[in-house]
């Protein structure tokens, strides 16, 4: 990662320190990531800070991240008018894992841009909106939200760079965020994400346990419906894109929850000739699109030219929406396999 500006931490200091009503923002759909980096705030500015942050998500937290301790959060998509009064009202909006007020959710996004808080925009993504933010640490030379978190609470006065001045509740948030965004250490690690495991441990973060809920606790139907579209439904094109759809016929036959089918798309990776893993999974009135690749090719692009999408050059997400793009599964299928072939044909377009 480039060092963080020291500017930029003083003036966090003093917003942070200013503010009385601070909501916490990250983006629809939460993954470790997410939670991770809002918890850890969260934990922060309460235990070291004295404040009573609001932590806004708009939608439910995955089970497998569950264990972290995070009372009180509100769901937007379930109490928006509860998500909009609390942001019209905040004097600090901290914005973590997302680049634009859009990924925040359809039942925030407005209220968002509307609030004359002064905003700070914590993310690793490409291409943030950094004129909607008074202080934007944006960096994607680095593993997750919760790591870029972690280096900036590390610069500031009360933790001093010593990690065990942190919450252990925060600092286990951040290993949380740190190891789903990695795939635990599988991918995205840059010498300061293993400084930064090296520190929680020494903190006394308990990593067994992260790991034993976040990739231990699943239920048996999150690993029949895997081996049900690994066995079915995964296709591999001759141009090295391989893709899986679910539609929500399976989705509910199988009785899969939002969550369970996180990770599903890193597994063609695995296979020799596969260069891009796409897997979709039919939501209300869109599938939701995720992207994975080798490097060479750019699930950035693939996601940003084709479904409406982006995110990093390895791994990327995006919609196609019902009916606009596509009308059923089948309809999804050959829109892959389509774009796919104009994709893999393009060298320009392909490459990173
Ligand atoms: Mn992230």
């Amino acid at each position: 990662m480039t060092t963080l500006r020291k500017a930029d931490i003083d003036k966090l200091d003093e917003l942070l320190g200013r503010a009385e009503r601070i909501v916490i923002s990250t983006h629809l759909h939460p993954d470790g990531d997410a939670v991770g980096s809002a918890v850890a705030m969260m934990h922060y500015l309460e235990e070291k800070r004295g404040k009573a942050p609001a932590v806004v998500i708009n939608d439910p937290m995955p089970e497998s991240i569950a264990f972290l301790d995070c009372p009180g959060i509100l769901i937007a998509s379930q109490d928006a008018a509860g998500a909009t009064a609390l942001i019209a009202a905040a004097d600090l909006i901290v914005s973590l894992d997302y680049n634009d007020f859009s990924r925040a959710g359809d039942a925030v996004c407005e209220a968002l841009r509307a609030s004359g808080a002064a905003k700070v925009l914590i993310d690793h993504h490409l291409n943030p909106s950094a004129g909607d933010f008074g202080l934007c640490f944006s960096e994607t030379e680095i593993s997750s939200a919760s790591e870029l978190l972690y280096h900036i609470l590390m610069k500031m006065p009360d933790v001093d760079g010593d990690a065990s001045r942190l919450p252990l509740s925060a600092a286990t948030a951040l290993m949380t965020g740190m190891t789903t965004d990695t795939n635990n250490f599988a991918n995205s690690v840059f010498p300061s994400t293993l400084e930064m495991a090296s520190a929680l441990l020494a903190a006394g973060v308990d990593r067994d346990a992260i790991i034993m809920h976040v990739y231990n606790s699943f239920r048996e139907n999150r690993v029949k419906a895997m081996g049900y579209l690994l066995d079915r439904k995964l296709r591999i094109l001759d141009n090295g894109v391989a893709y899986m759809v679910l539609s929500g016929g399976e989705t509910a036959d199988m009785d899969i929850r939002d969550g369970e089918t996180e990770g599903f798309v890193n597994i063609p990776l695995t296979i020799g000739r596969v260069k891009m893993s796409v897997f979709l999974r039919q939501d209300d009135g869109y599938f939701r699109v995720s992207v994975r690749s080798r490097r060479g090719t750019s699930a950035n692009r693939f996601a940003a030219a084709f479904f409406h999408g982006g995110g990093h050059e390895q791994a990327a997400g995006g919609r196609l929406y019902i009916p606009d793009d596509v009308a059923d599964a089948d309809g999804a299928a050959l829109y892959i396999e389509r774009a796919a072939a104009r994709f893999m044909e393009n060298d320009s377009l392909r490459n990173n």
